[in-house]
C-alpha cells in the first residue's frame, strides 16, 4: 500500500527501523528499544531518508495512533509496540484486562486461528484492543475484517500475562481457542 503523504510514509519508515530492522540503516536500539535522537537523524539520512529534528517531533506528534514515543529528556525515541525484533524488552508493567478486549483479523485467516487459537505470528506479541472500531481497522489491513471477542479476563485468571502498551495497545503471548468468540457465521 504506498502511502499517501509525506508524514505517513515517515511513519511507516520509523515503524521498519524501530520495530523491525534499524540495522538497515545501520541504527542500534539499546535493550529497550531506544535509539538516540541524533544518530536515528544522521543515519537515516546517510542512507537515503533525509530526516530532520522538526520532521520528526511532527510525526511523533500528530501521529494517528501515538506509534512512537521520546524519552523524558527528548534524547531517545522509541516504538511504543508492534516489534518484532526479539532482542527489545520495553519492559511494560503486568497489567490487568478488562473482560472482553478485541483482535481485529481478516477472514481468510479464520480457520487457522479456529484449530490454533491467536499467535503473534512475527511480533512478540498478539495485539488486542478495547474497543471494536479499531480492530475493525486492524482486520481492514490484511482482506475482509473479522472481530473476534477475546475473554480477557478469564485468560489472565489462568495465568496469561497481559500489558498495555503506552499508545494503548493490549499485548499477550497467545489466546487458546476456548477463550475466542467468534461471530455468527
Ligand atoms: C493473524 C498495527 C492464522 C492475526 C495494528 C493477524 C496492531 C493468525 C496476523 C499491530 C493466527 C498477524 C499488529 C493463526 C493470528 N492463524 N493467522 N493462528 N493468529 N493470526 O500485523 O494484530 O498500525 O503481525 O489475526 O494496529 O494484525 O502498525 O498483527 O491478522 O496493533 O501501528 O496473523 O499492527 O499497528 O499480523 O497487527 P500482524 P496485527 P500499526
Amino acid at each position: 500500500m504506498p502511502a499517501r503523504d509525506p508524514h505517513e510514509r515517515t511513519s511507516r519508515f520509523l515503524s521498519l527501523i524501530l520495530r523491525h530492522a534499524p540495522d538497515t540503516i545501520g541504527l542500534s536500539l539499546d535493550r529497550n528499544g531506544w535509539a538516540d535522537v541524533a544518530e536515528l537523524l544522521a543515519t537515516a539520512t546517510a542512507h537515503g531518508t533525509p530526516l530532520t529534528l522538526e520532521t520528526l517531533r511532527h510525526v511523533v506528534a500528530g501521529n494517528d495512533k501515538q506509534r512512537f514515543a521520546f524519552s523524558e529528556d527528548g534524547l531517545r525515541i522509541r516504538a511504543s509496540q508492534g516489534h518484532s525484533l526479539r532482542s527489545v524488552d520495553l519492559e511494560l508493567a503486568p497489567a490487568i484486562p478488562p473482560a472482553v478486549l478485541y483482535h481485529g483479523t481478516a477472514s481468510r485467516f479464520i480457520t487457522s486461528i479456529r484449530q490454533s487459537g491467536l499467535k503473534p505470528g512475527s511480533r512478540q506479541h498478539v495485539h488486542l484492543s478495547a474497543d471494536r472500531e479499531t480492530a475493525i481497522k486492524v482486520g481492514a489491513r490484511y482482506g475482509v475484517p473479522v472481530v473476534l471477542e477475546v475473554r480477557a479476563a478469564e485468560l489472565h485468571t489462568q495465568g496469561h500475562v497481559f500489558y498495555e502498551s503506552d499508545n494503548g495497545v493490549w499485548l499477550t503471548d497467545a489466546v487458546p481457542v476456548r477463550f475466542i468468540e467468534f461471530p455468527a457465521r
